[in-house]
């Protein structure tokens, strides 16, 4: 691990403090989309401290050691466009943006971090203009054979002002499941105050650290993510900024997520939720998120799951069981990494994501294949790693269920279906 690909934070990527506490360690880990080819395998794996740490003064939850993006993001295996749940909400996010947004067939509007297009396209079906902003290459490849115009780079401030002068303001900016992914957060807020429109809005999506704890999501701790949002953090963000946030809306996405839409503070014409926010904020102070104790008890929790989840799967191999993988997730890798488990446990995964079919996963070093290979190989337990589509997974899946396959899913806590 070279000096220059990982760093120590000093303090509070929200508020500049120094007052951090670590309170999680998932050990040393490779990167969660670090899959590798067969002839890879033997090759000596890079792995970085996964460790999170608690701001006491603005209660971020945030990882201790920072990966370098490019390392990450600059060829990138993940796409939402592998799950219809992701899809339909994609599109339930285009619908509701229109109506808030107001947005006719000459609004702009522009994502940050468009991936594959797949959320670009929700909004290009209702007749919008669109402009993806997304740093992997091979993405923005994907994007524009689908009709997506994609701008490559790193979003900030002085990618914001070449986009504004090159396609004009944005009435509309969307950012799901990215902003948790991007060191500099103040950056982001002054990057969206240039591109924005005088009565623009901004869309921001992640999952919510509140449903984390409470669900003992663990696997949803990454080098990809950087912070673990709790809306008193959000809050002091938005402090800082020319932009203030006028509603939040918490939704089942990946576990729990939060919807998080910010104005400019001059925008008068829209409203603010103020009561919505209270009501959250309170939830939090209820639950006691914004205090440590609460991060050091799901760190119990975590290891409490770890040793059943072990035990389990061992009782399964000790009476000759067969157990594969479903969905070859970054939070996959995590629990593989974490929980010490590799082919000797699970014989192989299967995936819907084309690229990551035939490839290995990073650490653990199990095969993925495509879906239909359950059939072909009839394993007695399928362990749904992407418990977030159990629901979508479970329904493609009946015919291995009504044969006598059974499923496993390990959060919130180990459960035979
Ligand atoms: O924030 C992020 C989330 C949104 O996506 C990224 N940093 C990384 C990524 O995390 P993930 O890989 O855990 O995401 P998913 O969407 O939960 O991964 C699901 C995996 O399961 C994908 O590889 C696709 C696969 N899948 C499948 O094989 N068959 C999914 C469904 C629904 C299926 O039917």
């Amino acid at each position: 691990m070279s000096a220059k690909e990982v760093v120590k934070i000093k303090k509070c990527r929200i508020c500049d403090s120094v007052d951090l506490v670590e309170v999680i360690d998932l050990g040393s880990q490779p990167i969660p989309n670090g899959f590798l080819l067969k002839e890879n395998l033997k090759v000596k794996e890079k792995t970085y401290p996964l460790h999170v740490s608690f701001c006491n003064n603005c209660s971020l939850m945030q990882l201790t050691y920072v990966v370098t993006p490019k390392i990450m993001f600059d060829n990138y295996l993940y796409i939402p466009s592998a799950s219809k749940t992701r899809l339909a909400h994609f599109k339930s996010i285009a619908e509701e943006v229109r109506s808030i947004a107001k947005l006719t067939e000459k609004s702009l509007v522009i994502d940050i971090g468009s991936n594959d297009g797949s959320l670009l396209t929700a909004f290009k079906n209702l007749g919008v203009r669109t402009l993806g902003i997304d740093p992997a290459e091979n993405l923005v490849k994907v994007a524009e054979l689908s009709g997506i115009e994609t701008v490559l780079g790193y979003f900030d401030s002085k990618l914001a002002k070449k986009v504004v002068r090159k396609y004009g303001k944005a009435r509309a900016i969307s950012a799901t499941n990215v902003i948790a992914h991007i060191p500099n957060l103040h950056e982001v807020l002054s990057g969206a105050n240039i591109l924005l429109e005088d009565y623009g809005i901004f869309l921001m999506q992640f999952p919510y650290s509140l449903d984390l704890l409470k669900k003992n999501l663990f696997d949803t701790i990454y080098h990809e993510h950087l912070s673990y949002f709790s809306v008193k953090s959000l809050l002091v963000l938005a402090e800082k900024s020319n932009l203030e946030i006028f509603d939040i809306e918490k939704n089942e996405l990946d576990g729990g997520s939060l919807k998080v839409y910010w104005k400019k503070k001059s925008n008068t014409k829209q409203k603010t939720n103020l009561a919505g926010i209270d009501k959250i904020l309170k939830e939090e102070e209820k639950y006691g998120l914004h205090t440590i104790d609460a991060y050091k008890d799901f760190s119990k929790r975590v290891e409490k799951l770890k040793t059943q989840t072990i035990n389990k799967l061992k009782a399964l191999k000790k009476s000759k069981k067969h157990i594969v993988g479903y969905g070859a997730a970054a939070k996959a890798n995590v629990l593989l990494n974490y929980f010490g488990i590799d082919s000797k446990t699970i014989d192989y995964i299967v995936d819907s994501t084309p690229y990551k079919q035939g490839l290995y996963t990073p650490g653990s070093h199990i095969a993925i294949y495509s879906e239909d290979k359950i059939y072909e190989t009839k394993p007695d337990y399928v362990l749904i790693f992407a418990w977030n589509f159990s629901r979508e997974i479970m329904e493609k899946n009946k015919k291995y269920k009504n044969d006598g396959g059974k499923f496993i899913v390990v959060v919130p806590e180990v459960q035979v279906i």
